[in-house]
């Protein structure tokens, strides 16, 4: 059973002005099916080829760089078009708020390392809010690597998370990440990362 590059719950234009609708379907289109298609290249007719997506992640380490770069783009995408929503959600409440202030003091304060890490990553990657037992943590990979991998630095459940690679806003934003990442704030979808911490 190969991956299928998965449909959007939304338009390409719905997160404007956030994100503009030419970014979305190349991004979609072109990056993830692209990852799509060269995952499953990458696992046919191998050991991998049938198994779960989680599963090849956490034991990326030993394969090869195309299943990794391939693997985790396929990924990381699903994730990044499900935590977006038009016009975002209303901010994080219950046990997920409540997770946040204990591991960061505040939502502000969560907001602000989040964003640092977003802008620290140098080149292309990810910035993550990442799961670990019974607390949240913030990450960065670089690439396609993403917290599920064996190989991170930081392990953990990917809750939420922003793609910083210049084809996420290059074409609206150029060179100012710090515009696109504070933009991506604004339409967060709380609701999905509250489902995905509660698992
Ligand atoms: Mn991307």
């Amino acid at each position: 059973m190969a991956f299928e590059l998965s449909k959007l719950s939304y338009s390409y234009t719905a997160l404007e002005p956030y994100i503009d609708a030419r970014t979305m379907e190349l991004h979609h289109t072109k990056h993830h099916a692209g990852y799509t298609n060269n995952l499953n290249q990458a696992v046919a007719g191998t050991v991998l080829e049938g198994k779960g997506i989680e599963e090849i992640l956490k034991n990326i380490s030993g394969q090869s760089a195309a299943v990794r770069n391939n693997g985790g783009g396929y990924y990381n995408h699903n994730l990044y078009w499900e935590v977006m929503a038009p016009g975002g959600s209303p901010s994080p409440e219950g046990e997920l708020l409540e997770a946040i202030n204990e591991s960061f003091g505040s939502l502000e304060k969560f907001r602000e390392v989040f964003v640092q890490a977003a802008l620290t990553r140098f080149g292309s990657g990810w910035a993550w809010l990442v799961l670990q037992e019974n607390k949240l943590v913030v990450s960065s990979t670089p690439n396609q690597d993403n917290p599920l991998m064996d190989v991170a630095d930081v392990r953990g459940l990917p809750i939420l998370g922003v793609d910083v690679w210049e084809h996420a806003y290059y074409l609206n934003y150029q060179n100012r990440r710090p515009d696109y990442v504070n933009a991506f704030w604004n339409i967060i979808n709380w609701d999905e990362v509250a489902r995905r911490f509660k698992g």
